[in-house]
């Protein structure tokens, strides 16, 4: 075995006795070993190579059309105490749930190759970087998590050196969604996936471990997991500031993490730090610094154009894998939202008949960040990006402004836990419906939210230069059902005004529900929105905020005991301002 490290080899060997592999395969992460497994997949049509001309060395992949999101009443924080899961997670006593899964996993990687994959969630070397070993029996797994994260050889020496590591075990089993589980083990930093090969379930380094396991070792260490992008925003002086946004999944982190300004917008530039998770840390000086855990992005296909997201597109021209997405006749991958060319074959590999789908709406592509455009050097800074905002946002057709600041840290705490928002193709279930997801971890916090939200208030009393605090909503519409925001690279109007807010520069209206853009403060040059839409973008509905906060309220009642009473009081005297 290639490791000396005892905690590893015995756990390999436990994990192969309980699954019985043909044989195992200790991925070094080299290129070669890439080349190898595409070349295998292709020859037992698991990956269909596209266009070599326009679309070299990428693939199509489709899964199980079973298995095509996360499912999220399969996953379970598997804590010694329901309330330390909290009524956010579902929840099995941890040696129910190992016995439950382990009768799955016995045997499953018969004839099958197990593939033991050391990986570095971060930057090689940074002090916040954590380490994982995925076993897994799906080479798909293998070559994503290669683009994902930093995976093989490098990684493993550092948990050769004596770097604690998440131990990751992962199977397709038989791919039935009656035998799938996605299992977290916090106090034993472990996971168990069986039955799912799809992006969340099955490439254990994201959610499972960046944000369930490191949200739950955060709140133990004094940092933050977050399912957050990080941009850099440079102005035409040459200086950057960087923002940490959190939005549900499917709600457009990655165009927001890769925007391009508009024409009048000349000299700015957004630059990627990352796309989907955060690790925020407090530096010595009392800001807070920000870590890309990830080395790629999986991203949402559809919608995903020229108009929208040059950035991705550019980066999609050579090395990808796109995941359940249609064909063009000219074998080139297609989706919802492509402007050109028109799809010949749909994302389950039938020919494609109008109206489609072509691709499915949570088709995805896989790409390594430095393949984009504005890709940031500083993704690779050790010590991460200070950040000088922090932004929620989600789909909301009516009641929450455009933007609103933060009264102070309590209050844009408030904001975060209150944040709502219609669920998305992202994970199975009814599209369209809106629901809770404080702080967009509804699906991803590996803890009680009661304890959570009172970790995330502490950072007030422990630290002196927090990042300003900042809700957003690209979605509002108008009474016709239509945006009254156009988005994409118009949104670095609002990312201008945040920065503005933060170096007390811009004018800002102070309502009952936070500081509001003054009337002439949000940079409108080149934008021809008539004034009646930026009213209405901007209104604050006294009633609905009365009934928004009475929801709320509600909402974060059920969490009892561990509702942080500064959270309550807080929203209280809000509701009174009304
Ligand atoms: O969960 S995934 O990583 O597959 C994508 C998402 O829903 O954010
Ligand atoms: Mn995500």
């Amino acid at each position: 075995m290639p490791t000396t490290n005892t905690e590893l080899k015995a756990w390999v060997e436990a994990s192969a006795q309980l699954t019985k592999p043909e044989r195992i395969h200790w991925c070094t992460g080299s290129d070669q070993e890439y080349e190898q497994i595409t070349r295998e997949l292709v020859r037992t049509k698991e990956l269909h190579p596209l266009n070599s001309g326009t679309f070299p060395h990428s693939y199509l992949y489709r899964s199980d059309p079973s298995d095509v999101a996360r499912t999220e009443h399969l996953t379970f924080v598997c804590t010694k105490d329901k309330e330390t899961a909290g009524p956010n997670n579902n929840w099995l006593d941890p040696q129910v749930a190992h016995h439950k899964i382990d009768a799955l996993f016995a045997g499953c990687m018969r004839g099958r190759t197990m593939y033991v994959l050391p990986y570095c969630m971060g930057p090689l070397g940074s002090p916040y970087s954590r380490y994982g070993v995925e076993i897994t029996d799906s080479p798909y797994v293998v070559i994503s998590m290669k683009i994902m994260t930093r995976m093989g050889n490098d990684a493993r020496h550092f948990i050769e050196q004596g770097q604690p590591f998440v131990k990751g075990l992962h199977s397709v089993g038989d791919l039935s969604p009656e035998r799938r589980f996605i299992m977290h083990f916090p106090d034993e930093m472990m996971i168990k996936s069986i039955g799912s090969g799809y992006g969340g379930n099955a490439l254990l380094g994201k959610k499972c471990h960046s944000l369930r396991l490191a949200s739950y070792q955060a709140q133990h260490e004094g940092w933050l997991a977050e399912h957050m992008l990080i941009v850099g925003v440079e102005n035409p002086q040459g200086e950057t500031h960087y923002i940490a946004a959190a939005f549900p999944s499917a709600c457009g982190k990655t165009n927001l993490a890769m925007l391009i300004p508009p024409e009048s917008y000349k000299g700015w530039k957004v630059w990627t730090v990352g796309d989907d998770i955060a690790w925020i840390h407090p530096g010595k000086d009392g800001r807070l610094y920000a870590i890309n855990p990830e080395a790629g992005y999986f991203g949402v296909a559809p919608g995903t154009s020229e108009k929208t997201n040059p950035n991705a597109l550019a980066s999609l021209q050579h090395d990808a894998i796109f995941t359940n997405v249609g064909l063009t006749a000219d074998n080139e991958p297609w989706w919802e939202g492509m402007t050109t060319k028109s799809p010949s074959i749909d994302w389950l590999g039938n020919k494609y008949s109008y109206p489609g789908p072509a691709a499915h709406p949570n088709s995805r592509f896989t790409v390594a960040a430095k393949q984009c455009p504005s890709y940031s050097p500083q993704a690779e800074n050790p010590q991460g990006v200070p950040l000088s905002a922090i932004v929620f946002g989600g789909r909301r057709p009516r009641l929450i402004p455009l933007v609103c600041e933060a009264k102070n840290w309590a209050h844009g705490v408030l904001m975060g836990a209150s944040l709502a928002s219609e669920t998305t193709a992202a994970a199975t279930g009814q599209v369209g419906i809106l629901r809770h997801d404080p702080m967009a971890m509804k699906p991803f916090c590996g803890y009680n939210f009661g304890r959570y939200w009172q970790h995330w208030l502490s950072f007030a009393d422990n630290y002196s230069q927090l990042p300003k605090i900042f809700s957003v909503n690209w979605f509002r519409q108008d009474e016709a059902g239509k945006f009254l925001w156009p988005g994409y690279g118009e949104n670095i109007r609002v990312l201008e005004w945040i920065i503005a807010r933060v170096k007390g520069q811009a004018e800002a209206c102070p309502t009952a529900v936070g500081f509001l853009p003054a009337e002439g403060a949000l940079n409108m040059k080149g934008l021809s929105l008539s004034p009646t839409h930026l009213d209405q973008l901007l209104y604050v509905d006294h009633a609905g905020w009365k009934d928004e906060l009475e929801k709320t309220r509600a909402y974060l009642e059920q969490f009892g005991d561990d509702l942080p009473a500064g959270l309550l009081r807080t929203l209280e005297s809000n509701y009174k301002s009304l």
